[in-house]
């Protein structure tokens, strides 16, 4: 006889061998933006299978021409959604300070000009600031994802304020002249683990993460 006679009852808290695990969801992230891939990975883990504009194989330089994040989120994947046909999701960041009426904001990539010069856009940000006691700040990311042809929209929002000059090396764009509250340090002095931790990015990829995981 080759069927067992009893079988033996699994123990409750049995490990998930990798065979009966749901596979991971693959998604496109539709950005250009390599800090932004290599961040929004470590905000995610390995629970979802990130794809990015070139591992899809797309060379394509998404127009951002509305006037609020959320309208540039939805262009960006909506505009994937319509080459790919498949599920995908993008952000649009902006650095919104009060002193400036929430300027660069949606401007933040072209703050200084169509170059899309890091430096120049801190430059052009201190010099209107100048010597402003009011340096508040926040970060505030929109993530747009297209799900199974619906829109779903998550936000990130990290506040801080913004040093009178540049330091650290490490991150992209204003990070340098951004210190999280919390922190007494700039963006650019912390580890990318230590970004993460206060990022406005981690906090919007947190969302899209729980909501996906829980469509399983
Ligand atoms: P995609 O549109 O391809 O995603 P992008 O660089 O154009 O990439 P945005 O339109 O969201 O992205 O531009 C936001 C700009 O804000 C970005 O170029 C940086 O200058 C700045 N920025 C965004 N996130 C930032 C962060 O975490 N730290 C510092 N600066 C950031």
């Amino acid at each position: 006889m080759n069927q067992p006679e009893h079988t033996i009852p699994e123990p409750e808290n049995a490990p998930v061998s990798p065979a009966q695990q749901p596979p991971r969801i693959r998604i496109i992230f539709a950005t250009n933006n390599a800090h932004k891939v290599e961040e929004i990975q470590l905000a995610i883990g390995d629970s979802l299978e990130v794809i990015s504009l070139r591992q899809a194989g797309i060379d394509i330089d998404i127009p951002e021409p509305h006037d609020t994040l959320e309208a540039n989120a939805t262009e960006k994947s909506s505009t994937i959604h319509r080459l790919t046909g498949e599920n995908c999701f993008s952000e649009d960041t902006g650095l919104e300070v009060p002193a400036l009426n929430g300027e660069p904001g949606v401007k933040s990539a072209r703050y200084a000009g169509d170059g899309r010069s890091f430096e120049k856009n801190i430059e052009k940000l201190l010099h209107r600031l100048d010597d402003s006691p009011d340096r508040r700040a926040r970060f505030r990311t929109v993530i747009s994802l297209i799900w199974q042809g619906h829109e779903y929209l998550f936000e990130g929002i990290c506040e801080g304020h913004i040093l009178h000059s540049p330091v650290g090396s490490h991150g992209f764009g204003y990070d340098p002249v951004f210190v999280p509250e919390g922190d007494t340090r700039s963006f650019a002095q912390l580890s990318p683990e230590e970004k993460n931790r206060y990022s406005h990015r981690r906090k919007a990829a947190d969302q899209l993460v729980a909501f996906l995981l829980q469509t399983q």
